[in-house]
């Protein structure tokens, strides 16, 4: 059977590249007849230290911010990682099959610890170990990411693998992480080299999945660009990062390719393109936002919503962290 399993970490406030990279790809595989799980990893985003009133109230806006997108919890399993002991249960094992050398290797680890790799939590670095569990204890088939998590569902595979090898079983199915379309890797608004990230520490940088109209607007009139206008083709913006990324932006709020949005728009400058960029960028996310305050209004609601869909992840969790035990060796697995 196709499972989908994906989360995205409560660490902040969400961002376009969350949304385009991740959350509208949760709706469209929800409208497949295919079982979706949709995590808050609260467990990932503690491996960086964050207020716990923060925490609490960016889960719940993170959850309010997949329904507002439109993930429906009567259709998909919504949960908060923490609710399910099993992630952590599983986590466990699978630090026990990961090996340092596949951790050293993950580029993500070495962007957030930066220079001082000395001072970040061990969490941090057993993140991936983690990850791999939270998709493995669904069995999952297929995880919706980012560009930037390939590298972690690729070390979910080994370690699938490892696992399968070591205890000599067929147990753990190889997931394939799915990147596809415009947005999948959205870049900040400041710097086209770097992503667009809810923990940049310029606001001016990203579109918060919260910004009003105004806020969207003004943050897209000062994006920074570049003088000439825009070529025939996509191809042509190879060297012009943040060029390149407004158009990216642009086809995947459209809903449409790059090369279309090339096909309409060359020979504009970018103070004809932009304001377009604006209408649309407002006509998509507004609706998103307004939706998520409404939610927020309600937050026992919300907490209603997580609890039941951590019963339906543990209905599915428990009986495969029980099988992993057995095939481990513990004494008391059923
Ligand atoms: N810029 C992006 N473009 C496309 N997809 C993105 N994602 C994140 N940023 C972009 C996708 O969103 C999902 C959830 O990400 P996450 O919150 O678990 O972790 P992250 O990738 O570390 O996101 P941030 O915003 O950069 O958070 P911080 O600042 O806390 O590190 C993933 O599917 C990811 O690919």
């Amino acid at each position: 059977t196709q499972r989908v399993f994906s989360g995205i970490q409560p660490s902040g406030g969400l961002t376009l590249g969350n949304y385009l990279g991740a959350i509208k790809r949760f709706v469209d595989w929800q409208a497949r007849d295919i079982e979706t799980i949709y995590c808050m990893v609260d467990m990932h985003a503690i491996t960086v230290w964050q207020d716990p009133e923060a925490l609490r109230k960016q889960t719940r806006e993170l959850a309010a911010g997949y329904i507002a997108a439109g993930v429906d919890p009567a259709k998909s399993i919504m949960f908060n990682q923490s609710q399910v002991a099993e992630h952590a249960q599983l986590g466990w094992i699978f630090n026990c099959v990961a090996r340092l050398g596949w951790m050293n290797r993950m580029t993500q680890f070495k962007d957030k610890a930066g220079k001082n790799a000395e001072k970040a939590s061990l969490g941090l670095y057993a993140y991936p170990a983690l990850m791999a569990a939270d998709i493995l204890l669904y069995h999952a088939t297929h995880v919706p990411v980012g560009e930037d998590q390939k590298q972690h569902v690729e070390l979910t595979r080994d370690i699938a693998a490892k696992f399968n090898h070591d205890y000599g079983v067929d147990f753990f199915p190889m997931t394939d992480p799915v990147i596809e379309g415009a947005g999948t890797r959205v870049m900040s608004l400041r710097d086209g080299s770097k992503k667009m990230s809810k923990s940049d520490p310029s606001d001016a940088s990203r579109i918060n999945m919260t910004d009003d109209a105004d806020a969207i607007a003004k943050k897209i009139r000062k994006a920074k660009t570049d003088p000439e206008p825009l070529p025939e083709t996509f191809e042509a913006l190879k060297d012009r990062p943040e060029a390149r990324n407004l158009v990216n932006i642009y086809a995947a709020l459209a809903e449409t390719s790059t090369d279309a949005v090339m096909a309409e728009m060359a020979g504009k400058q970018f103070g004809e393109f932009k304001p377009l960029l604006v209408d649309l960028a407002v006509d998509r996310l507004a609706p998103i936002s307004t939706e998520m305050s409404r939610l927020m209004q309600d937050p026992a609601e919300i907490d209603r919503i997580l609890a039941g869909g951590a019963d339906r992840a543990r209905a599915i969790a428990a009986p495969i962290l029980q099988r992993t035990y057995e095939i481990v060796g513990m004494v008391g697995a059923r």
